[in-house]
């Protein structure tokens, strides 16, 4: 759609996204208003003045339909559920409702990588911009990891490339956009209490190749049988990356090697040995980062200098502490039951699991093979402690803790020597914290407290 200054724009949210995309469409000339769930109250100042100083109407504790009331376009932020009583009212009343990618769409103007998958989307986009920046690039890294895609616009001429992380919120309102470069890394259950159905959840993340054209690139989970059977448009390579043979860039034996798709690197290879992406899960991820980043152009003195360098984002598989010759570990970034089950099956010891939290309409069933393989003991928080129970109670001794100190006591006291103690929750965390990282900061400084509390470091 061309936006003119004749256009009024609602905005729903107004978190992170919703605030970045406010001034995005202040910059093109649009009218714009805004409308948050919170009462007024609860916002900031600073947010409170710019919209009066930028005479942007605003709606606090509700979405009326009045509201919405003669505007060319409706783009609610990420975390805004699209089945709203106002959102399918704008539908009905044939009003476009627009997401932040298909404002974005056809004006970045440099080349694109965008990346998706259940898991591994911060790491993998945080790495290949390392990678590209080690290489000399200016890449913008921006979308679901924090920095709004939109924030691009504020200063293109900063950037001479974008690599953005997707949700499948933000891909399920995606309009045109296109990466040059799309990455789709796995695909396990999450979200489900959004999208509605597993199906519905892969088809958001699919979407991500839906507008390419011939001479994109499509990078594919090799090993993941939903990631590589993704469809891709006629004229688009389509590279794999994992174990199998058929991958562009395989893992043989803790290297990373290039094979012939990769123009001029053919026959490369990576050591991660010595590096922060050893683990399994982090050897995928640096498969798909390399791969990207040689396609985008990067050489392999850059790469190597990129992987050398990276520091991968904390509250994923960190270790916290040796105690007693137990080690804990804070994986509370492992939100859903596939970060859940991929980080059990990288454990190399009998893991006693903490595990729980908010439910998103996950089956816990689907991790009760690798949970009996693997976890001696489980301690459950949270309001999917019962669900949990009742999927895995069978394979694994149980109990419950009603606070994160009372768990990693729980754990420590069912851990012997030799073991893992694993925050890995396969759940949301705000039944308990503001977020992840809260709950892994949490968990890290009770286990500090064991520490502190005569117990000996090893
Ligand atoms: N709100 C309403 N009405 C509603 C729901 C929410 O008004 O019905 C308001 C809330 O009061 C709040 C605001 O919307 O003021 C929150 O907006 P949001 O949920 O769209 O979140 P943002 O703060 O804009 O952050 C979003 C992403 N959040 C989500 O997708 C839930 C951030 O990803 C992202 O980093 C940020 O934009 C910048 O691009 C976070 C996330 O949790 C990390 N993502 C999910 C995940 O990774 O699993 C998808
Ligand atoms: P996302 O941004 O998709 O949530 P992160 O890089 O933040 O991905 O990692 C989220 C969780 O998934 C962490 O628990 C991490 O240990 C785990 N993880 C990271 N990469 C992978 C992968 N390739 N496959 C499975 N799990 C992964």
């Amino acid at each position: 759609m061309q936006l003119t200054d004749a256009m009024q724009a609602v905005v729903i949210g107004l978190g992170k996204a919703g605030l970045a995309t406010v001034r995005d469409l202040l910059r093109q000339g649009v009218r714009v208003r805004v409308s948050d769930q919170r009462q007024r109250g609860e916002i900031d100042s600073s947010t409170l003045e710019f919209l009066e100083q930028s005479d942007v109407a605003l709606e606090t504790g509700g979405h009326s339909l009045e509201f919405i009331k003669g505007a060319d376009l409706v783009v609610p932020g990420p975390g805004v559920p699209l089945h709203l009583p106002v959102l399918m009212a704008t539908r009905e009343q044939g009003i476009p409702v627009y997401g932040e990618l298909a404002l974005a769409a056809g004006r970045f103007g440099v080349p694109v990588i965008a990346v998706t998958g259940s898991n591994g989307k911060t790491t993998v986009t945080s790495l290949i911009g390392a990678l590209l920046q080690a290489s000399g690039r200016k890449p913008f890294v921006g979308g679901n990891i924090g920095t709004p895609l939109l924030d691009f616009f504020a200063h293109p001429e900063q950037f001479d490339c974008v690599v953005l992380e997707l949700s499948s919120f933000q891909l399920d309102l995606a309009g045109d956009f296109r990466p040059n470069i799309g990455l789709l890394l796995n695909i396990t259950p999450d979200h489900i209490d959004r999208h509605g159905s597993l199906a519905a959840y892969t088809k958001a993340k699919q979407n991500l190749f839906a507008h390419q054209v011939p001479g994109d690139l499509a990078i594919l989970g090799g090993d993941d049988p939903v990631a590589a059977a993704t469809p891709v448009n006629a004229g688009v390579l389509r590279l794999l990356f994992g174990y199998g043979a058929a991958c562009a860039s395989r893992i043989v034996q803790g290297r990373i090697e290039l094979g012939s798709a990769a123009p001029g690197m053919e026959g490369v290879s990576f050591a991660l040995a010595g590096t922060k992406l050893s683990s399994s899960v982090n050897q995928l991820n640096a498969a798909a980062a390399v791969l990207a980043a040689t396609m985008a152009g990067c050489g392999s003195d850059g790469i190597s200098a990129g992987l050398a360098g990276f520091e991968p984002p904390p509250h994923r598989m960190a270790e916290v502490a040796i105690i007693d010759g137990v080690r804990y570990i804070n994986d509370s970034k492992a939100t859903n039951i596939g970060a859940l089950a991929a980080a059990l099956a990288g454990c190399d010891a009998p893991v006693v699991l903490i595990a729980g939290g908010r439910d998103k309409g996950s089956d816990y069933a689907l991790i009760r093979e690798v949970v009996a393989r693997k976890v001696k003991h489980l301690v459950l928080v949270g309001e999917a402690a019962s669900l949990m129970r009742a999927a895995l109670g069978s394979v694994v001794t149980t109990e419950s803790a009603d606070t994160m100190e009372n768990a990693v006591q729980r754990a420590t006291k069912a851990a012997a020597p030799g073991d893992l103690v694993l925050l890995a929750p396969g759940c949301a965390s705000f039944d308990m914290f503001s977020g992840y990282e809260e709950r892994g900061r949490v968990f890290a400084e009770c286990v500090h407290r064991l520490d502190d509390s005569g117990r000996g470091r090893i």
